[in-house]
């Protein structure tokens, strides 16, 4: 199954572990992706099929074209032999790798800590997670300013791009293990919004507008 992603209910006061759904559920699927792509349905049928091509057993297509946020889905019980897991890392670079549980009892700080995930930011990197054990939310924003909540669980890896307005939170369960990936020495600061003269925030809205397939054909 694809990963899930929604549009939140923004006006919504519930806990931010909630899954905040807008009433009707305003679900964010490959269709609807497709239909937001500027250039055509086939192109976007396309890379649907490209993708697929491209990967072996786990599914890899792009969540939204003019997002730019990645997604495949692997095997985590296989992490550490995992052959998709290893050509992704050698393909995009990743060869810092580190371990991470995220739960009260396993985070100094744990309130502030998801405070600050949880404030909008963004990275002059892209954010690479991959979900091993339990799940969370990356919440990212739409070209038209909108949030749109991805659910992240076991087996799912995401890249959010440089330059994405974006937060993160545990969902209902309160625990997830994630592997986080980066090239070279990880930098995680955190530029809290606004950041419109950020020079990732800038490249990011460049590409945006100008760049979307040259971006997809990059990835792949
Ligand atoms: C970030 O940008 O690093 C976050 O939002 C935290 C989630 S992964 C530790």
């Amino acid at each position: 199954m694809a990963i899930e992603a929604w549009f939140m209910d923004e006006t919504s006061g519930e806990d931010q572990r909630l899954p905040r759904h807008c009433y009707p559920k305003e679900l964010v699927s490959p269709d609807y992706l497709a239909g937001q792509i500027s250039l055509s349905i086939s192109v976007s049928f396309f890379w649907v099929l490209f993708s697929l091509s491209h990967t072996n057993s786990g599914l890899c297509l792009y969540l939204n074209t003019e997002l730019g946020v990645l997604y495949w889905r692997l095997n985590p019980e296989n992490y550490e032999n995992d052959a998709e897991l290893k050509k992704i890392r050698e393909d995009r670079g990743y060869n810092y790798m580190d371990l991470l549980d995220i739960c009260p009892e396993k985070v100094a700080d744990f309130k502030e800590k998801l405070k600050n995930f949880y404030t909008e930011h963004i990275h002059a990197d892209e954010e690479i997670r991959y979900c091993l054990e339990g799940s969370a939310y990356f919440d990212v924003r739409d070209k038209y300013d909108r949030w749109i909540r991805i659910w992240i669980k076991a087996g799912d890896l995401i890249i959010l791009p440089a330059g994405i307005y974006h937060r993160f939170t545990l969902d209902t369960g309160d625990y997830v293990k994630l592997m986080r990936l980066f090239v070279g020495e990880p930098v995680w600061t955190a530029h809290n919004r606004p950041q419109e003269d950020h020079p990732a925030r800038k490249e990011y809205i460049k590409n945006l507008v100008t760049e979307k397939v040259g971006a997809a054909l990059e990835a792949y």
